[in-house]
């Protein structure tokens, strides 16, 4: 029998018995409102749960931050702690952006694909097989400009995860994009990377920024409480899961200013901590953006991270591959589609 069929009073005891199954998770980055009820709990919630795990989470962060900061400039550490993000524009020479450009354009392997919404994104996993046969794009993720403000602003000495990602706007039938609305990922710090490889305007749906969200303020600490008390009954799925949704009127409310849009031109590298208030922009028209993305998001609580050695990064990408085929299995065999399915290699040109 399904969740949602069983009796209210059964589901509400299960629950309660299930509590102390979950409360090891507060320590974890376990987020979800609607689906952990430690994280969800009303109690705990109005104890102050979710802002002190946020001002915990941050607290180490700078921990970890600490001594990957030798090796970021002054600047760009100062950038990025006023904004919550870092812009570098025409990032690689030229030469190597090309090589890099027209190699990652032709390459074509088994993919992933998530539809939200009506858009498609589409993604390649950069390990270390595929990137054998990339060595403009291992350059890239081999360079130390690169892979150092990731590290300092990700608080995370491991290596982030690097995919190849194109976002297809107005790909298919569906509501608005979620990822449209703009969010919150989750309640500490993590860094998501794009090395954009198409100029980026109105057209194609620029990441959209609000400088400065990434502060954990009075006010911003203040409205995420409010919003702890009732996230798990959030009409919104996303809110309800730790991706809070935020109106564009809150934003002054929050003492923030409105939002920046990325429009910028190819080579440019955009870093950003997408604990702050983000989205992504409006597409006017179905297209394509296409990337190189780099995801880095450790466990919030621990005081260090492993290092980006070799074989712990080829474990992981093992193991982050296993577990997306394994979920892509399991939907399928229950007749489904899972959020991440696995594509042929000839999907790209099909959505092209
Ligand atoms: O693709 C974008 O511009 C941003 C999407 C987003 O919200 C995210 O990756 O967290
Ligand atoms: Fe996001």
């Amino acid at each position: 029998m399904a969740t949602t069929d069983r009796p209210a009073s059964r589901r509400q005891l299960l629950r309660h018995l299930a509590l102390p199954l979950y409360l090891p998770t507060v320590l974890t980055g376990a987020k979800s409102f609607a689906n952990n009820p430690i994280i969800g709990s009303p109690l705990l919630n109005r104890l102050g749960l979710h802002p002190a795990r946020m001002i915990l989470a941050q607290g180490m962060a700078e921990v970890r931050r600490t001594p990957l900061a030798f090796s970021v400039s002054a600047e760009d550490r100062a950038a990025f702690r006023r904004d919550g993000f870092l812009v570098k524009e025409n990032f690689l020479q030229a030469a190597h952006f090309e090589q890099l450009n027209d190699e990652v354009r032709r390459y074509r392997a088994p993919g992933w694909e998530c539809h939200q919404g009506d858009t498609i994104t589409h993604r390649l996993l950069l390990d270390e097989a595929a990137l054998q046969q990339l060595p403009a794009t291992r350059a890239l993720i081999r360079d130390p400009a690169f892979r150092r403000p990731l590290s300092w602003a990700g608080a995370h000495a491991g290596a982030p995860v690097f995919y190849i990602q194109r976002i297809f706007n107005f790909a298919t039938q569906g509501p608005p994009d979620p990822q449209r609305h703009l969010h919150t990922d989750t309640f500490h710090p993590t860094v998501k990377a794009w090395l954009f490889l198409d100029d980026v305007d109105e057209r194609k749906g620029p990441f959209t920024y609000v400088p400065g969200s990434h502060r954990l303020t009075r006010a911003r600490l203040h409205a995420q409480y409010r919003r702890s008390l009732e996230a798990r009954k959030d009409p919104i799925r996303y809110s309800a899961r730790g991706s809070l949704r935020w109106r564009e009127q809150e934003l002054k409310e929050l003492g923030l200013p409105p939002p920046r849009e990325f429009a910028v031109a190819r080579n440019t590298l955009v870093i950003a901590d997408t604990s702050g208030i983000h989205r992504r922009g409006e597409a006017s028209e179905p297209g394509s953006r296409l990337e190189i993305w780099a995801f880095s998001r450790p466990s919030p609580f621990l005081p260090v991270t492993p290092p980006a050695i070799a074989p712990l990064t080829r474990l992981r990408d093992r193991a982050l591959l296993t577990w997306m085929e394994r979920q892509d299995a399991r939907a399928r065999r229950a007749g489904g589609l899972p959020s991440w399915r696995a594509v042929e290699p000839t999907r790209v040109d099909e959505l092209a």
